[in-house]
């Protein structure tokens, strides 16, 4: 929040006296925060003892927070203790909250021997920190330090984390630790939740495989264009008739949120008819993930951090990478329970955490939810939607099977991108807006993300919407989707695929205004 000066105490006093929003506010800020990472519902021993973010130092120097980049070992289970590249030596990084439209100033210092990049995500924010290299953003240099300072834009759930390319390396880029919640905070929040519980979502120890499993089927509607089936299908059976094995893909050994390993940290503690709002990160560099809390409900009211037209509950979330969802969740069936990823090899691995009501004891349960397709339509409007666009920019995916040493290369428009290129391929005019209708030639889906802009969902798999502002989208195999945005934040923007191992091997472009 970049509260340089306030005490603890004072910071407590103050949110006490604006009301209910705050309420959650204060739980999460006086507990949780400094705790070595856990991100839970304030369950964590309170021993922030002043420091109300880890890393934020008060008195010393300029700086409203620290962030200290090294490797570092962390435990995500009892006797499993990995080695990341972390933020301030912890899993994840400190939960930074913001004031919308306040200026912060954070002082990165990079311990490592590569130079990094620290990359606002869903933030409006100047290239000069937006944290991209493609864009220009200087780097942190190894052993080095950086103090950036920005307004904190627009309200919500945002995140930070690496934006370095990893290539092969399975513990450089966003395989690394540096994943953090950011929360910027409206003028007026609204509060119908009595409080919040940040959970980060995040695998470790990864691996190759050629071929991989990846969900494929889980969005709504499942219309597939043939055309773009057609393309796919016939330029793999190509490559393979040739020899060519499956392109790399990444699993993983160990699946954790918070950096726990289901089983290994404290639960989310609750009480019966508590209405708890969770903020959902998907710090995954390349997994597309599921949540599900049996018995309970997830009423979606933003997505990516900003409020949706129409707030829905739904069983499951679905969220690929760097994807955010705000749901409130009203606890009303008293027991012991995973909240926890459908995949079963995957929750058994780690992925989920145990949601305890009060006076509850017991083996937590888990129990799969009934068939349920995801759609994001399911929030929006069916009003008219926004204003139109000025311009269309018409891509295609594409994916060429293990073309690069074993790697799939990944094409816009026919375009690789080219590893550390800063030449826009597309041209933009401040305040005009645009268009991006995306046809998707793979059977993989894409979560698709734009930096410094907000899109708005117009069209997904053939069906239209309105007032779903994001900043990634999932793009369904052999689908299409359609987004708008305004030209309103000038500057080199970095376009991509946030797979990591699609946006490392091409799928990546520049826009910048003309
Ligand atoms: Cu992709």
């Amino acid at each position: 929040m970049g509260r340089g000066g306030l005490s603890r105490r004072e910071f407590l006093e103050k949110t006490a006296k604006t009301g209910a929003a705050a309420a959650g506010t204060a739980i999460f800020g006086s507990k949780a925060m400094a705790a070595g990472g856990f991100l839970g519902a304030g369950t964590a021993p309170d021993t922030a003892a002043g420091d109300m973010v880890a890393g934020h130092s008060p008195g010393e120097g300029a700086a409203d927070y620290t962030l200290r980049i090294a490797a570092s070992a962390i435990e995500i289970g009892r006797k499993r203790i990995v080695s990341a590249i972390t933020y301030n030596g912890q899993f994840p990084g400190p939960l930074l909250r913001f004031q919308e439209g306040r200026e912060v100033t954070v002082e990165i210092h990079n311990d490592t021997d590569a130079p990094e990049q620290l990359h606002w995500h869903g933030q409006k924010v100047s290239t000069d920190v937006d944290g991209a290299a493609e864009e220009g953003t200087p780097p942190i240099p190894a052993h080095g330090v950086r103090p950036i300072t920005f307004t904190p834009r627009p309200a919500g759930l945002r995140f930070y984390h690496t934006h370095n390319r990893a290539g092969a390396d399975l513990h450089s880029g966003q395989y690394s630790g540096q994943v953090g919640a950011v929360y910027i905070e409206a003028k007026e929040e609204p509060g119908q939740h009595d409080r919040e519980v940040f959970l980060v979502l995040k695998e470790f120890e990864g691996s190759f495989s050629q071929g991989g499993d990846m969900p494929q089927d889980f969005l709504s509607p499942p219309t597939k264009v043939r055309e773009l089936e057609a393309a796919g299908e016939s330029a793999m059976k190509a490559s393979l008739a040739k020899g060519m094995p499956h392109g790399y893909e990444v699993g993983y050994q160990y699946f954790t949120i918070n950096g726990r390993m289901l089983g290994h940290g404290e639960p989310v503690r609750v009480k019966e008819r508590e209405r708890v709002l969770f903020h959902v990160v998907n710090g995954s560099a390349t997994e597309i993930r599921s949540l599900a809390l049996p018995g309970h409900t997830f009423r979606v009211v933003a997505l990516d951090g900003n409020a949706v037209p129409k707030p829905t509950g739904v069983p499951v979330l679905w969220l690929g990478p760097g994807e955010r969802i705000s749901a409130i969740v009203e606890m009303k069936q008293p027991g012991v329970w995973i909240l926890g990823d459908l995949a079963d090899d995957d929750r058994q691995h780690g992925m989920g955490i145990v949601v305890e009501y009060a006076g509850r004891k017991g083996k937590p349960v888990w129990t799969p939810p009934k068939p349920f397709r995801w759609s994001y339509q399911r929030f929006g409007s069916q009003d008219a939607a926004a204003r139109e666009p000025d311009e269309t920019i018409e891509m295609t995916y594409t994916k060429r099977n293990a073309a690069e040493q074993g790697f799939n290369q990944w094409a816009i428009n026919e375009q690789v991108f080219p590893s550390g290129s800063m030449a826009a391929a597309y041209h933009l005019r401040e305040g005009r807006r645009y268009r991006l209708r995306m046809r998707n030639a793979s059977d993989d889906v894409h979560p698709i993300h734009l930096h410094r802009h907000s899109f708005e969902l117009t069209k997904l798999a053939g069906q239209a919407t309105s007032g779903v502002m994001k900043d990634v989208v999932m793009v369904g195999g052999y689908q299409e989707a359609e987004v708008v945005f305004t030209a309103d934040n000038p500057g080199l923007t970095l376009f991509h695929c946030h797979q990591q191992l699609h946006m490392d091997f091409g799928f990546m472009t520049l826009f910048d205004y003309t």
